[in-house]
């Protein structure tokens, strides 16, 4: 992966330092806090603490493994002995802080945020193999949990109670962690996309959306659901075979080689015709990985095309203020001609 780094680095440039924590682990496999990885047209060096090395050297195969001592010290010579007088660094994910401490250890040397993110986020936009395996693998986990889940829902369960039930299940079954703070709200806490879980509970009538994922491998599942408790209204039905039907219709059209904010049209307008664009305030989707939020953004602004290997999310939702919302999501890997939706759970409105 370093060898592919190196060949989209601009002419300018003799190489990147990377430093954030999911990069790090993105080129070299290796999780620890603390560490750089230096990656030049001469030779890439990974350094970590005394903490980490001995792991690393047995471990670490991409490149050179050094003990990190001085960083005052060491840096400034591996770039002298790689000949870098540009180096890249990242953007987003570097703190100013960092980024000034860099500039002046590395004096006489072009530090540059510019560019870098973009090209770290092409190669981690394409999964291989073994990172859509590791998602799949938290997917599975995740949709165990929402069946177990399931079968605790009724009137009196509180929202903090089943967001925990999802959490402990998924813990309990081999996530390594849960992919961000589990929303299960119910009844009118509904139309907040985000909402908190609460010690409301559930009454007859309610909808329950349920936002969560697993983490196995460093790699984050995503998943949204929302089911009714005892009963429904026909306009329950109506917003939630809307948000379904647009789902369906984004799914149906995702392959390489679409833009990501003609996905995102295609849920909109759909939402749109039905009378309820007014509630579809979010975009339309997310890559996920290493990170739970990751690019290509399917939505309105996104300037980025599908390519085959992306992980997306594809998550309409029709919120009405003071009354409920309906949020629905699934994963999908796109392909050169379709797009194969990782998640297996059932979308059939449930009235449990
Ligand atoms: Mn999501």
């Amino acid at each position: 992966m370093l060898n592919e780094l190196v060949s989209m680095l601009p002419k300018s440039a003799d190489g990147v330092l990377i430093v954030s924590e999911t990069n790090r682990r993105y080129f070299t496999s290796f999780t620890s806090s603390d560490g750089i990885l230096l990656v030049t047209r001469k030779g890439s060096v990974f350094l970590t603490d005394s903490r980490y090395i001995e792991e690393a050297q047995n471990t670490v195969k991409c490149c050179e493994v050094e003990e990190l001592k001085k960083l005052s010290e060491q840096l400034p010579e591996l770039c002298r002995k790689f000949g870098v007088r540009v180096l890249m660094a990242e953007s987003e994910r570097l703190t100013v802080a960092q980024l000034g401490a860099y500039r002046r250890l590395l004096k006489g040397i072009t530090v540059t945020t510019v560019g870098t993110d973009k090209i770290i986020d092409t190669l981690r936009m394409v999964k291989k193999d073994f990172e859509i395996e590791s998602v799949i693998k938290a997917q599975r986990i995740a949709e165990k949990a929402l069946d177990h889940a399931l079968g605790m829902i009724r009137v009196g369960v509180t929202e903090r109670e089943l967001a925990l039930t999802l959490d402990f299940f998924m813990l309990k079954n081999g996530a390594q962690a849960v992919s961000f703070e589990t929303i299960a709200i119910s009844g009118a806490n509904t139309s907040k996309p985000h909402g908190v879980p609460t010690d409301k509970k559930i009454e007859r009538g309610d909808f329950v959306t349920m936002d969560f994922g697993a983490v196995v491998n460093g790699y984050h599942s995503d998943m949204t659901r929302t089911v009714a408790v005892g009963e429904v209204s026909d306009e329950q039905v109506r917003v939630y075979e809307t948000v379904l039907e647009a789902q369906l219709k984004a799914l149906d059209i995702l392959r390489e080689g679409v833009k990501c904010s003609d996905a995102d049209a295609c849920a909109r307008i759909y939402i749109n015709e039905k009378g309820y664009g007014e509630y579809f305030r979010h975009s339309l989707g997310h890559g996920v990985g290493l990170e739970i939020h990751e690019k290509p953004n399917l939505s309105p602004k996104s300037e980025q095309v599908l390519r085959a290997g992306n992980i997306v999310t594809v998550e309409p939702g029709i919120y009405i203020p003071g009354k409920f919302g309906v949020r629905i999501e699934d994963m999908a890997t796109i392909t050169k001609f379709d797009c194969v939706n990782l998640t297996k759970f059932t979308k059939n409105l449930a009235i449990l």
